[in-house]
């Protein structure tokens, strides 16, 4: 006989108290003397990753509403108002790989108890309820936890018992429920070993320029590092302009062109654990340009050369670099430019912007993207992609006249 169905109506009753007193703030917690774990969620804007638990969901009737509900998109991440980590104590089975092998094994549905789901509770609370409703033979509901949330990125420290734990965290906003990570983890009985960062991605670091730098060229070389040698290329930012950049052995370093006043570069890595990234604002103090051309491509070993014609006919390149009031300020000839034209002193007419495409790597094309700047403000955004064929073709990318 179960050992709870013989103990007294008072002893029962002085057990709910006291569990009622101690607990008041986090009823379901594990014992606060178990090992902590310190939680970051890195980027609380990514996309969740969470089919298991829709899996388990019963279909048809209120509970497909609910199913739904964890699939609906968020769509203000701005205005999250809470992430909640709900916690299964596993500390019966081995790895998850035991567990899910003994999960599948089982008729799911029998285990379903929609009777759990209750139509006066929102649907973070029932799937509390349909977690306690389990807490018998595979695991033990362990609590739920409320982290801090600081702009996008969410901390806290919760408590459990030392073996393996599952973790189902989910993104709140305004009682619409999102499932973000859904992940099993072996707490360790050292609690120096027991954190966890979601999402973060490996750790990216600019290391110049240093921030608030002021410059007076417009092109600066931005370096750094990624904490993950796995990683290859990177993202660099800089207001509308979105390149890649080539990452060897964790170490980056590439050009960047700055416009007028204060420019707050991004440099973003990802691996699968998340995105990483680090920013700095620097000032460039120049002379503003009236037309600007700025060539980035997507492929690397690739080269491909920036042109403009003045309305004099003269031309700018790599083969004439300085001419006719315009400047190529930085040429780039093994992947992903940046390269960048400047026109200083405008003359009355037509400029026309053009991209050669000087080298095809083997095996694929390359699509290149010119951003077309006009007294220092985005004008047009042109893309074309040359295909392997292509070499030597120009691509005639923008006409502007000038007054
Ligand atoms: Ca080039
Ligand atoms: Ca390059």
């Amino acid at each position: 006989m179960n050992k709870i169905l013989n103990l007294s109506p008072l002893l029962c009753a002085l057990l709910f108290v006291l569990i009622f007193v101690f607990c008041a703030d986090l009823p379901f917690s594990p014992n606060s003397a178990d090992p902590s774990i310190s939680i970051v969620l890195g980027d609380l804007r990514q996309s969740p990753d969470g089919t298991w638990l829709s899996d388990l969901l019963p279909t048809g009737g209120r509970e497909a509403n609910h199913a739904n509900a964890l699939n609906k998109s968020i769509t203000n991440r701005a205005v999250i108002d809470e992430v909640k980590i709900l916690v299964l104590d596993m500390t019966q089975w081995q790895s998850e790989a035991e567990f899910r092998q003994a999960w599948e094994a089982m008729n799911e549905s029998a285990l379903i108890d929609s009777s759990t789901h209750d139509s006066t509770k929102d649907f973070w609370d029932n799937v509390i309820r349909m977690f306690q409703s389990y807490t018998r033979d595979k695991y033990r509901f362990a609590g739920e936890f409320t982290l801090e949330i600081d702009g996008s990125v969410a901390r806290g420290t919760i408590n459990a018992k030392p073996g393996l734990n599952y973790f189902f965290i989910a993104l709140r906003e305004q009682g619409t429920t999102q499932l973000w990570f859904e992940r099993f983890f072996t707490v360790s009985e050292n609690e120096e070993l027991n954190t966890i960062c979601f999402g973060c991605g490996p750790e990216v670091r600019i290391t110049f320029p240093p921030e608030d730098t002021t410059f007076t060229t417009n092109v600066i070389n931005v370096s750094g590092t990624v904490g993950d040698d796995t990683v290859s290329t990177a993202k660099l930012i800089l207001g509308e302009v979105s390149q890649t950049i080539p990452v060897n052995n964790g170490q980056f370093s590439n050009p960047v062109v700055l416009s007028v006043g204060t420019n707050t570069i991004i440099v973003q890595a990802s691996n699968a654990d998340g995105t990483g990234s680090d920013r700095v604002t620097v000032e460039f103090q120049g002379d503003s340009t009236a037309l600007r051309a700025t060539l980035i491509w997507d492929s690397n070993d690739t080269d491909m050369d920036l042109q403009m014609e003045n309305p004099n006919g003269e031309v700018c390149s790599f083969v004439n670099p300085v001419i006719g009031g315009m400047k190529l300020d930085v040429d780039d000839a093994d992947g992903f430019g940046p390269e960048n034209i400047s026109v200083n002193q405008p003359i009355s007419g037509e400029y026309i912007t053009r991209v050669v495409n000087f080298s095809a790597s083997a095996g694929f094309g390359t699509t290149a993207t010119v951003y077309i700047f006009r007294d220092e403000t985005l004008l047009e955004i042109r893309n074309h992609t040359f295909s392997v064929s292509d070499v030597n073709n120009t691509w005639e990318a923008s006409r502007v006249t000038l007054p």
